[in-house]
């Protein structure tokens, strides 16, 4: 199933909500998922047999096309809702049926799959107003289903995941029952050190960088070294990217070693070092990486 929805509706941190892990970074800046993400998660029926649900978390759809890897990053969302058997179009409830949702819900009529409308951020959201902007959106497109969630809190986690499991089609397991992703661990690794730089660094920053392992080994003691480039795109970015006397990129080499040693469940050495490289957003290698496409 194919998470969709305008950038902030709380995709990523749905997705893993759902899979009960950290797989997909999150941010309060929009546009923090640039790739599709998959997540996989068990889920028990009421007669004891498990379902297998597979998520792709998707980049935020927006109508930004100026940049290369923001046309890339809606490509890949609408591919990702193509490749799905099912769409969930999420929209952040705090915000309403905007525009931006509209505009999302009518181009999911183009797709052809069925889809179900997910208000999320309902801690937010009074329950009337909850009900008037199902309404709405429901008059818009024709969702199979609507429901209302919590990715925060979790609430109404528990009902979706139960319609989920009896929705998926019966079969064999598609994936290993303790895998819960299939991004490799140096993306894994370059993604949670952007989330610290997406946390980290408020200004302009964050959509001028870009994080690449460039090396992963494993030592003797079971512990790994992990070396990350953080790429800027200009010299006058690098001062900002270390912090004085290097204190900032220091702070998210920490966090981010912390969170990656929860996720690979053995200790984690990490080197961060900043570079600039002007046009890193121009570089055919970035995307393949990436699984975006680069003529777009
Ligand atoms: N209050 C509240 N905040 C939420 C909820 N779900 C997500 N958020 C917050 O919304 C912000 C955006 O969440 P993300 O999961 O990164 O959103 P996204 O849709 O993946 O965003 P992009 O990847 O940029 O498209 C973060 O600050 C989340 O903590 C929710 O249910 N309630
Ligand atoms: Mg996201």
């Amino acid at each position: 199933m194919a998470l969709l929805g305008a950038p902030n509706a709380g995709k990523s941190t749905l997705l893993n909500t759902l899979v009960g892990s950290k797989v997909a970074i999150v941010s309060p800046k929009a546009q923090t998922t640039r790739t599709r993400v998959l997540g996989i998660a068990m889920h028990a029926l009421p007669d004891g047999r498990r379902a297998q649900i597979v998520f792709v978390d998707t980049p935020g759809i927006h109508d930004r096309r100026k940049r290369r890897l923001e046309r890339a990053m809606v490509r890949a969302a609408w591919q990702g809702a193509s490749d799905a058997d099912l769409v969930a179009m999420l929209v952040d409830a705090s915000r309403g049926f905007n525009d931006e949702a509209r505009a999302i819900a009518d181009r999911l009529g183009e797709v052809g799959k069925p889809a179900i409308l997910v208000l999320n951020k309902i801690d937010l959201v009074r329950r009337d107003k909850l009900l008037a902007l199902a309404a709405t959106a429901n008059a818009s497109f024709a969702f199979e289903r609507t429901f209302m969630v919590s990715a925060r809190t979790g609430d109404g986690i528990g009902d979706l995941a139960d319609w989920l499991a009896q929705a998926v089609p019966e079969g064999p397991l598609l994936y290993p029952e303790d895998q819960l992703t299939d991004m490799p661990l140096r993306l894994l690794a370059a993604e949670v050190v952007r989330e610290q730089v997406f946390l980290q660094l408020h200004d302009e920053l964050p959509y001028d960088a870009a994080v690449e392992t460039e090396a992963w080994s494993e030592r003797p003691d079971g512990s790994a070294r992990v070396d990350c480039a953080v790429f800027v795109m200009r010299e006058s970015q690098r001062p900002i990217a270390l912090g004085k006397g290097g204190s900032r990129i220091k702070m998210i080499g920490s966090r981010a070693r912390k969170q990656l040693t929860e996720i690979v469940g053995r200790p984690v050495h990490l080197f961060l070092t900043v570079k600039v490289k002007e046009r890193w957003a121009e570089e055919r290698e970035r995307y393949r990486e990436w699984g975006l496409e680069y003529d777009v």
